[in-house]
């Protein structure tokens, strides 16, 4: 079998169709640029801040956020959270590094450790941390350097384990934010998801077909994979389900009006009188 578009060598399936590399890619930046326009994800003259960590899925959405920038008349920077995760954090920043000077893109960094701490000191629930750590880091960051909005690399499978994961702790609020661009209040800054309708595996296929390194490993504290192993187990029983999924959670919704106040230490936005990310620098920054 050939590339149906233009008859050379195959190299993988993309929704029905066999490509070559080159018309594996072409299709694949199609497929995300078609769910940018469906969302209304970037606006015109936008600054996004490509939040980056090295694996398949963020390296894939810096690769089309950079095909992307001119057709949709944005600029974009990239930015690395050092977690300070051992190894797994020194490779991951080097991999990112190599990246952003082949796409010639502008790299920030910023180190958990100048808070006091690194993920590695935290003991129990590392990746809620590291979630919380990511999110304020990321916020704070985009916000404080006149950012409009910050991208992530979330695949579909990422926010349908996470749907599914919140539904079952009652976390509905969470879920409501599963959708491919929630708009900015106060100080906190639009969130957009380029990949939003993108499965890992064409995340990592469009990464090799553009010859683009990335981060293999699997980060130390990696939860188990038992949320994901459902949706795929779903998805091979009810074809389809992903999508249907994804479409019906970024249906606009009436938000809640809840509400909100400031941080007592940072003046972050938070639902309580100190947010979590300084709970978390109480009590695990070396400092204090
Ligand atoms: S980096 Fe952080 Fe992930 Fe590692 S500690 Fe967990 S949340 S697994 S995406
Ligand atoms: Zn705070």
């Amino acid at each position: 079998m050939k590339c149906q578009r233009c008859g050379s060598e195959p190299f993988e399936r993309f929704r029905g169709g066999m490509y070559c590399r080159e018309c594996f890619a072409v299709k694949y930046e199609g497929a995300v640029e078609s769910a940018v326009r469906r969302y209304r994800m970037i606006g015109e003259n936008e600054r996004v801040l490509a939040a980056v960590s090295g694996g398949k899925d963020s390296v894939a959405m810096l690769s089309v956020l950079e095909k992307l920038k001119k057709r949709f008349r944005f600029e974009f920077s990239s930015l690395f959270i050092d977690l300070g995760i051992g190894d797994y954090t020194r490779n991951s920043k080097r991999i990112v590094e190599d990246i952003c000077k082949k796409l010639d893109i502008e790299l920030h960094v910023v180190r958990l450790c100048d808070y006091g701490f690194t993920i590695d000191d935290v003991s129990g629930k590392t990746c809620s941390v590291c979630g919380n750590v990511k999110r304020y880091i990321m916020n704070r960051f985009a916000r404080e350097n006149g950012f409009d909005s910050v991208a992530t690399g979330h695949c579909a499978e990422d926010i349908l384990s996470n749907f599914l994961k919140n539904l079952y702790s009652g976390n509905i609020q969470w879920s409501e934010k599963q959708r491919p661009r929630l708009d900015g209040y106060d100080r906190m800054v639009t969130k957009i998801r380029p990949l939003y309708e993108m499965g890992e595996r064409e995340n990592i296929l469009y990464v090799l077909s553009r010859g683009l390194p990335f981060v293999e490993d699997e980060c130390p504290h990696a939860p188990s994979t038992i949320w994901k192993e459902m949706v795929y187990d779903i998805e091979r029983r009810i074809p389809g389900f992903k999508i249907s999924v994804l479409r019906n959670l970024a249906r606009e919704r009436r938000e809640d009006s809840a509400e909100y106040r400031y941080c007592r230490i940072c003046g972050e936005i938070t639902s309580s009188d100190i947010c979590q990310f300084c709970r978390n620098v109480a009590r695990f920054s070396r400092n204090q």
